[in-house]
């Protein structure tokens, strides 16, 4: 690996430390950045013998302290494993480098004649290895499940030391425990993922996309039920209230896409292999409540239309690093929650401002915010609570990290979270893999 890919200047390293939001921050021991996984192997064996904790990193695009060494750990990039090889032309795979960006792969899918069936704001950083490692959602989860959905096989060091590879790509394998599906999803507690095989779709080049204003947020959640059931070829579903369109409209200078203000909007974007306006426009039709509609065709003004909901996480950041809560919620307590909690929030703090958008689709709301300082937790806690009161998740898609630690007992019983223990001992016995993170401190 030579030392020039071990860093410990401070300013070189120092990127290697905070995440995204700048809420999460610390200082790496060292950066190492191996060129493959032997490379990474090595360095996982090493620690393994020193007693040194690492936190694997990919894009460093993760939102809840996962991927930054919060305790001095050595922090594990795996950008430099960027390529795509053996790509499956006729039955759609392709195998990539943990570093290879979600943008890299999509590329490489197009190139192929096929798609890759996750998509996510920063797919121009975000990697396969840190997707895989939190199952990463995103923008088509209800067409084509998360991450862990699109996974064939990983190669991964485990915390032993010891590298497992199981790359065939075969699409029915019950052949025992499914390795690579249960390293996804651990956050880099259990190995560290150094490839992967992942399954390619067929494109739907035809798009359409509306984005559709509502008077009240159950409007809005109601018609996105029918939607699901009424459009077969419906790709993204996606969802913001007035306050963040407003923040957007204003930090990027945009126009606001109506003349006049709604409560709630729902981005619709259908996808298919021939034009999808007219089953869009008989689907609206049939919608109730709908207060105004922009349509857009040609890609220009489609992704114009992505702006007004992509922008949130940028907007919502200028105004400083936010509290950031991914929750989901069962659909018949979506509309409640979003009505109900900034008022929660506005009791524990009066100082805090709620942002809300999110995947309408899978009951994903990205509950963010802002006013309340970085280490206090108090608005975290309710909303957290709430939310599992209502029957739903603590993380729908950015995994446990840090942030959401402390509550991981709010989902999990005790039993459960004994169990990820015992895993945790068997594949990382020294405990040296991402320790500080998604189980709660002994
Ligand atoms: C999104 O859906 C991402 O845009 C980011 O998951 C959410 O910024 C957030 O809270
Ligand atoms: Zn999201």
């Amino acid at each position: 690996m030579g030392t020039g890919h071990v860093l410990t200047e401070p300013d070189v390293i120092a990127a290697y430390g905070i995440d995204w939001t700048g809420r999460f921050q610390g200082t790496p021991a060292a950066v190492i950045r191996p060129a493959d996984c032997a490379e990474a192997a090595a360095v996982v064996s090493h620690c393994k013998k020193a007693g040194f904790a690492i936190v694997p990193q990919g894009g460093n695009t993760g939102l809840v302290g996962g991927g930054v060494p919060l305790e001095g750990e050595i922090v594990l990039s795996l950008r430099r494993l960027s390529w795509v090889a053996d790509v499956d032309h006729q039955g759609g795979q392709l195998t990539a480098g943990a570093g290879t960006t979600i943008g890299g792969i999509q590329s490489a899918a197009n190139a192929s004649g096929w798609d890759y069936g996750v998509d996510l704001g920063s797919r121009g950083s975000a990697t396969i290895g840190g997707t895989i490692a939190t199952n990463a959602g995103g923008l088509q989860v209800l067409r084509h499940g998360p991450t862990r959905a699109q996974l064939l096989g990983v190669e991964a060091v485990l915390g032993t030391g010891v590298t497992i590879s199981h790359l065939g790509g075969l699409i029915k394998d019950n052949t025992g425990y499914d390795l690579g599906g249960l390293l996804c999803g651990s956050e880099g507690t259990l190995g560290v993922v150094t490839s992967a095989r992942v399954r390619l779709v067929p494109p739907n080049p035809d798009r359409v996309v509306a984005v559709v204003a509502f008077s009240s947020s159950a409007a809005a959640v109601e018609a996105a039920l029918f939607l699901r059931r009424s459009l077969p070829d419906l790709q993204s579903l996606e969802f913001f209230v007035d306050p963040g369109l407003a923040l957007v409209c204003q930090v990027t200078g945009m126009a606001r896409p109506f003349p006049d203000r709604h409560s709630a909007y729902l981005l619709i974007e259908v996808a298919g292999q021939r034009d999808p306006m007219p089953a869009m426009s008989e689907a609206l039709d049939s919608t109730h409540a709908i207060e105004d509609v922009a349509v857009a065709t040609d890609a220009p003004r489609r992704a114009q239309l992505w702006r007004y909901r992509e922008g949130h996480t940028e907007a919502i950041n200028s105004l400083g690093a936010p509290h950031k809560l991914d929750v989901t919620l069962p659909s018949q307590a979506l509309a409640d929650f979003i009505d109900q909690i900034p008022g929660i929030v506005n009791d524990a703090d009066p100082r805090a401002t709620t942002w809300l958008f999110g995947h309408a689709a899978d009951g994903n709301v990205h509950v963010n915010i802002t006013g309340v300082g970085s280490d206090d937790l108090t608005v975290d806690d309710r909303v957290l609570v709430f939310a599992a009161g209502l029957g739903g998740s603590i993380s729908a898609e950015h995994g446990i990290g840090r942030a959401k630690q402390p509550w991981l007992h709010l989902n999990r019983s005790n039993e459960e979270i004994a169990t990820f223990r015992r895993i945790k001992d068997a594949l990382d016995p020294a405990g040296i893999l991402n320790p500080n993170v998604l189980l709660p401190a002994m």
